[in-house]
């Protein structure tokens, strides 16, 4: 019974407690032709854990595609595609994802978006003291989250 409570916790409280950053695309403009992305994007940190959140009218869609299909504005190669109107799209590893929407023409005139997402265990510089909370939180998070799967390990031993 034990066991099966911190099995359960384990599964879905945890994720919970390590959810990240929501970064909107756009802010309140959102995902559209009239947006700049990279002016955007410059004034983020992405970390492993966040989400990015397109907001975007019916015409509109995200691409997830390569730095190629990026650059030319490719939309044939789409390695993800959501639509809807609404897509929170966790950023689950560090590295570079780039984004188009797949609609004619549309990244031509700027919808597109380059990001880097660094890995959530990057030391944070010094100087930066409010992005150090964050990072010190997500270490503590993360160091309980083990411990209480080390301890659920424990039980499956015994059991
Ligand atoms: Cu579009």
């Amino acid at each position: 019974m034990a066991f099966a409570a911190i099995f359960l916790f384990v599964l879905f409280v945890s994720p919970i407690m390590c959810y990240g950053k929501d970064h909107i695309v756009g802010g309140s403009d959102g995902w559209s032709q009239s947006g700049d992305y990279s002016t955007w994007a410059s004034a983020q940190t992405f970390s492993v854990g966040d989400n990015l959140v397109f907001n975007y009218g019916g015409s509109h869609g995200v691409n997830v595609v390569s730095k190629d299909d990026y650059e030319n504005c490719n939309t044939g190669n789409a390695l993800l595609t959501y639509t809807g109107g609404q897509n929170s799209i966790p950023l689950s590893s560090s590295g570079d994802m780039y984004f188009v929407c797949p609609t004619l023409n549309h990244c031509d005139t700027g919808m597109k978006l380059a990001i880097k997402v660094e890995g959530s265990t990057s030391p944070a510089t010094p100087s930066a003291t409010k992005s150090m909370q964050p990072n010190a939180a997500s270490i503590t998070f993360g160091s309980m989250t083990t411990m209480v799967f080390e301890f659920a390990l424990v039980f499956v031993y015994m059991g």
